[in-house]
């Protein structure tokens, strides 16, 4: 009997300081086409406490391949450092896929580390392709990858989009899933990948250029399926939702509701985004139908409080309709994750100048305050926020416009690991965003105050008051509250291990 070939997934580590303990479900969906009749499989996470790059250098020993998934980010700093030991000691081709290959194919391969590149949707082209490798055929003509041949780049036609559903279920068995159970809303939770892409354009998503607005969703009984194993299997108490676009389709949501409760699983779930003008539009006993199912929380992007800068990236959105939204979550039940963007770029940058662009900036962030007024009722309940400068992510018409606007994107892969915002977001932009996020939003809020206020310290009220102010003057200035907060939380932190609010 002929020998098995050795096939070794790596999932490298995708933050600086810290480890991600997110499932690797693209890993784990490429593992479960696999024939592990013809080949031996190891899969191997970036994990803390593990010395995972000796693991992944060991594994490479006689493997036919080592497939690294690879985000733009630091996860490009981690896979290099390996891949690099991986030469040294391994023949093994090494393929890399997954977000920042996908958009750079070109420009990764021509890292002397990389041999292949497979682009979008992985699973078919990752079992094609590890059947070439193993009957040493050449790759062209195979669909979906890059690769380089006689020391030229090749570019092989897309791959169509597939079904999900062709795919077969994700092997849950490959990891110890204990791994990955984490708090969601106080309760023992799981996440669910239930569908893939999204069929919208917003000008400033990398998904219209890796998944091209297809999108496939995940039968319901098969998400329903593995939503009984975790809770059976793992005593799982809430689900979140990580697709780009849970609530695409009304109809689907309602016998996915349907079926939930018909499964008496008791489970709850979240975090499932959605589109702000298409969820308004489904009917009430929809909207009722979701709740009683024991969704507690959708994610939006609300993206900004400006309406002619909606308009601009095609977000199909109204301000008015952010907040008859954040009100419809509320009569319903659900909290919501508002997500806002910064520094967005428009044509109108390309005549101002710094000072100029900068105002604007300003002009942007009280547009948004207003519009979390509006939503959150002056603090009276608290949903979460999110508030994000803007990365000029590659592959969009905002990339082009961030290059005419003086961006200059690294010609290197390695350079893509330290991506920055926008330049024309000066540094004191990054400033107020902590101060905001860990700072005023967390102690101007009611909803902390009573929550908190009987067990408040001087220190605390005084954070109280402060915060208040800041945000009802929208007031960044001086801030020597803020630099005492960021004593005091540190100085707790060492103390006792605990910091100073709920939502540092
Ligand atoms: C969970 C998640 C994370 C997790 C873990 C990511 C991981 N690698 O497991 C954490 C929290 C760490 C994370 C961090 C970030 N993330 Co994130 N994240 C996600 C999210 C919500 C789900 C990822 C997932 O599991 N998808 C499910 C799988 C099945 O899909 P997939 O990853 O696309 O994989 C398919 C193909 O890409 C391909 N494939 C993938 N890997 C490989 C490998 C090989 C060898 C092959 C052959 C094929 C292949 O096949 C898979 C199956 O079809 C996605 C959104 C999304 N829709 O994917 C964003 C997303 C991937 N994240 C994104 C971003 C921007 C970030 C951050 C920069 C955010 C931030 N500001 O901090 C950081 C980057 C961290 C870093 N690199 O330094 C962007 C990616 C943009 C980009 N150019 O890389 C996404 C797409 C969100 C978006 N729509 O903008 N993220």
């Amino acid at each position: 009997m002929q020998k098995k070939q050795k096939v070794v997934l790596f999932l490298p580590k995708a933050r600086k300081h810290t480890f991600h303990g997110t499932l690797p479900v693209a890993l784990l969906k490429l593992a479960s086409m696999v024939d592990r009749k013809k080949f031996d499989l190891d899969l191997i996470i970036a994990k803390p406490n593990v010395d995972y790059e000796k693991q992944v250098v060991e594994a490479s020993k006689g493997a036919m391949c080592v497939c690294l998934s690879v985000l733009t980010g630091n996860d490009i700093t981690n896979a290099l450092t390996i891949t690099k030991k991986i030469r040294v000691v391994s023949k093994a081709t090494v393929v890399w896929g997954g977000w920042h290959a996908s958009i750079f194919p070109e420009q990764t391969l021509e890292n002397q580390y990389v041999d292949i590149v497979i682009r979008g949707q992985g699973e078919r082209t990752f079992q094609k392709l590890i059947e070439r490798l193993a009957e040493k055929k050449s790759l062209k003509g195979l669909l979906g990858v890059s690769y380089k041949e006689g020391g030229k780049i090749k570019r092989n036609e897309d791959r169509p989009f597939e079904d999900i559903n062709n795919f077969p279920p994700i092997s849950y068995n490959l990891v110890n899933l204990e791994d990955y159970i984490s708090t969601f809303n106080g309760m023992r939770g799981m996440v669910s990948f239930t569908s893939q892409g999204c069929p919208f354009n917003c000008k400033f998503c990398a998904e219209p250029l890796v998944y091209k607005q297809q999108y496939s969703a995940l039968s319901n009984d098969r998400i329903l399926d593995e939503w009984e194993f975790f809770v059976k299997e793992h005593n799982i108490k809430f689900v979140g939702i990580t697709d780009d676009n849970f609530f695409v389709n009304e109809a689907k949501i309602i016998d996915f509701c349907q079926k939930l409760l018909k499964r008496k699983l008791g489970v709850k779930w979240g975090k499932a985004c959605g589109r702000v003008r298409q969820m308004l539009a489904f009917k009430d006993s929809t909207w009722q139908l979701i709740a009683d199912a024991g969704c507690m929380d959708i994610e939006i992007g609300d993206e900004s409080g400006i309406q002619s800068t909606l308009d601009f990236i095609n977000k199909q959105l109204s301000v008015e309709e952010i907040v008859e939204f954040t009100n419809k979550c509320r009569k319903y039940g659900f909290e919501v994750m508002h997500n806002w963007l910064y520094g967005i770029p428009l044509p109108q940058f390309k005549t101002m100048n710094k000072k100029e662009i900068n105002a604007w900036i300003w002009k942007e962030w009280l547009a948004m305050f207003d519009v979390m007024d509006k939503c959150h009722h002056k603090y009276k309940d608290y949903d979460e926020v999110r508030v994000c400068p803007y990365y000029p992510y590659p592959g969009n018409p905002l990339f082009d416009l961030s290059c005419e606007l003086g961006f200059k994107p690294p010609t290197k892969l390695e350079n893509w690991a330290n991506l920055k915002p926008a330049i024309w977001l000066d540094d004191s932009w990054n400033d107020k965003r902590r101060m905001l996020l860990h700072f005023i939003f967390p102690y101007a809020s009611d909803f902390y105050a009573e929550r908190h206020m009987k067990k408040f310290r001087l220190v605390q009220r005084f954070f109280h008051e402060t915060a208040k102010f800041r945000w009802k003057y929208r007031y960044f200035g001086f801030p020597l509250d803020y630099r005492l907060y960021e004593f005091y939380t540190n100085f707790r932190m060492k103390i006792t291990g605990v910091s100073a609010t709920e939502h540092d």
